[in-house]
């Protein structure tokens, strides 16, 4: 009997909108069902390439605005490998951001990056089978604690990173067939109430019939 192949699902959204821990929720849940899954995050900065990102974000270094965005996406393409591997083996991923993160992060960058430049490293990256945007108010994010010292907490960044967010999925569903759908879940509620609509929606996409080989590459 051939495994089915893993899911691939992709949390993305506005600063504090609580995905880290709403995948490590989502990952023990998951797996206490019998789901076997695995939690992994961009940036991942257990590498050589995450390290260099995180001195970058942590402002230690400074790096041109191409330079960096490319070194987002070689972090993904390093895990490739990984993601494939794993998704072959019959176990799902949660992903923590992915490269929506890369492109509406260095697209929101005044006078930086072209946004259709943006978008080439990423192209050929494994798709996710399902890509969940956590949206959440400037009320709720107010609410959730001050922004820490990172490069990109700023709140007017922020903002800018939202209209990214905003342009990048209205292409997709320009382009139609070919790219799922975006599944936005209100994440201004209370934690529990986000995390049972998060498991609902990724267990019905596991019991869903799935092509058996890879994913398709992004576009
Ligand atoms: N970046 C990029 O430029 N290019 C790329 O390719 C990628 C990323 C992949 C670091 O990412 C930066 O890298 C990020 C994007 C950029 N810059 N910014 N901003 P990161 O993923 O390491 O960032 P982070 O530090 O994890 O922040 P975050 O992702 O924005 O936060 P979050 O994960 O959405 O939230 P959280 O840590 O789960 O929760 C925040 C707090 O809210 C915490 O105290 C929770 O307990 C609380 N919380 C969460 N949900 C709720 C609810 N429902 N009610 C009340 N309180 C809640
Ligand atoms: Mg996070």
């Amino acid at each position: 009997m051939t495994t089915k192949r893993g899911l691939f699902v992709v949390l993305e959204g506005m600063d504090r909108a609580g995905k880290s821990s709403q995948c490590r929720r989502l990952v023990d849940h998951l797996n206490s069902i019998g789901h076997r899954t695995e939690l992994m995050r961009f940036p991942e900065r257990d590498s050589a390439i995450g390290s260099l990102i995180g001195q970058y974000l942590g402002r230690k270094i400074e790096l041109d605005d191409h330079a960096v965005h490319l070194l987002f996406s070689a972090n993904r393409w390093e895990f490739r490998p990984h993601i494939l591997d794993t998704l072959a083996s019959g176990v799902n991923i949660v992903c923590d951001r992915y490269a929506y993160s890369g492109i509406a992060f260095t697209a929101a960058k005044a006078d930086g990056p072209d946004f259709h430049w943006c978008c080439q490293p990423e192209v050929g990256l494994p798709a996710p089978d399902l890509k969940i945007f956590l949206s959440v108010s400037p009320e709720a994010q107010a609410s959730r604690g001050g922004f820490g010292a990172e490069r990109y907490e700023v709140a007017d960044f922020q903002r800018r990173v939202g209209e990214a967010y905003a342009r990048l999925m209205r292409l997709e569903d320009q382009a139609g067939g070919s790219c799922p759908a975006w599944l936005t879940i209100n994440a201004d509620g209370a934690f529990d109430e986000v995390q049972q609509q998060l498991a609902k929606a990724v267990v019905a996409a596991i019991d869903c019939p799935r092509s058996a080989g890879p994913p398709a590459g992004l576009r």
